[in-house]
């Protein structure tokens, strides 16, 4: 039996752009939804002139709500499953066919674009901030995830029917690949272009790096928690999860975020010392890292090297404006956040 596809595209002020990419993609999808984020621009009557369904969300919510909308709204329509785009010609929508491709043959997982064979391609500070988002992501998903920040996705709905979506704007993304990946469904990855042109991104580089930091620390400190005191089991995600409980009150998940945010360190510290010696009696306790096989000692490393970076990123940045060209956190970050799945396959 063939899926049911369409084309989603969250869409905030991008009247611009959204005619070609709807153009484009329906060249390949027979139906187009956008969801028009309180746009001031006319994303809206352009999106509509170019043949595509309008979810109008009056006041801006970000990315994440406005997919929610989208999954939803796809799913009342009998759709099996969504092709997510950028409205900002990011993507290319002629590669929609290497999503709808990989889909058939792996029809219940998220098949992920991925840009990172195009490192020249990307802003370095951008790659940079890939590899270290990858590394953290993949960890709480319990696989490698090769371009955890791409948009341009393949997502059956049934899948997400099994997930409860608790945060919003840029997180949601994120979220979604960590439960998808940490339920046990592989993330499958397309090759695809990477385009950075003259567009204006709406990410705030503090705001929102600051939400997703906290949402991966928040998900992983609990998970270490719990296989902290239980034998050879990971903790993974099912419906119920510890975090999706405090996720669902925003005040409590605000105030627990921020705990954690405040805690980590010191707690990798008991981590690790639990790692090493409560294992005679709680036998194989974090078994997601035992079966990394690199030990707790090696990511303990990589989370304390954080702060080093941030040292280092800004003396870089200093002898870069007095005329040097440093490029020596490039390194750091490929010693300090590699593959560790690599060796696994
Ligand atoms: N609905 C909605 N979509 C958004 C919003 N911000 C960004 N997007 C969508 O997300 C895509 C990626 O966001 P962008 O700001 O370009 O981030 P970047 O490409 O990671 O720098 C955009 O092309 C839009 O399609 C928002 O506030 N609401
Ligand atoms: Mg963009």
């Amino acid at each position: 039996m063939t899926s049911r596809i369409c084309a989603v595209i969250p869409a905030y002020n991008a009247a611009d752009t959204i005619q070609q990419i709807i153009k484009g993609t329906f060249n390949h999808v027979s139906h187009v939804i956008v969801a028009d984020d309180g746009s001031t621009d006319n994303t809206s009557q352009a999106a509509s002139d170019a043949g595509a369904e309008i979810i109008s969300i009056g006041k801006n919510r970000g990315k994440g709500n406005a997919l929610k909308r989208l999954f939803q709204h796809a799913a009342n329509q009998g759709y099996d499953a969504v092709i997510s785009i950028d409205a900002d010609n990011q993507h290319d929508p002629e590669e929609i066919p290497l999503f709808l491709k990989a889909h058939r043959k792996y029809p219940d997982e998220i098949i992920l674009g991925s840009r990172m064979h195009e490192k020249e391609k990307i802003p370095r500070a951008r790659y940079n901030s890939m590899l270290i988002a990858r590394f953290f992501v993949s960890l709480a998903a319990n696989q490698f995830i090769e371009d955890t920040q791409c948009g341009f996705r393949l997502y059956p709905l049934s899948l997400i029917k099994k997930m409860t979506l608790t945060t919003d704007r840029y997180v949601t993304e994120t979220e979604i690949l960590i439960k998808a990946g940490d339920m046990g469904f592989k993330i499958r990855t397309v090759k695809i272009g990477a385009l950075y042109g003259a567009q204006t991104s709406h990410f705030r580089s503090v705001r929102d790096v600051d939400a997703i930091t906290a949402y991966v620390t928040s998900y992983q400190l609990i998970k270490w928690f719990k296989e902290s005191v239980t034998s050879d089991r990971p903790y993974t995600y099912s419906p119920n999860h510890i975090r999706d409980w405090i996720g669902k009150n925003k005040f409590i998940d605000g105030r627990f975020q921020t705990l954690c945010a405040l805690t980590i360190y010191p707690l990798m510290v008991l981590f690790l010392f639990e790692y090493l010696f409560f294992s005679r009696i709680i036998k194989n306790n974090f078994a997601s890292i035992r079966r990394l096989d690199c030990g707790f000692f090696k990511i303990f490393l990589n989370a304390y090297m954080l702060p080093v970076l941030l040292v280092a990123a800004t003396a870089e940045k200093v002898l870069n404006v007095m005329g040097f060209k440093a490029r020596f956190t490039d390194r750091f970050i490929q010693t300090f956040y590699p593959n560790l799945w690599n060796k696994k396959g």
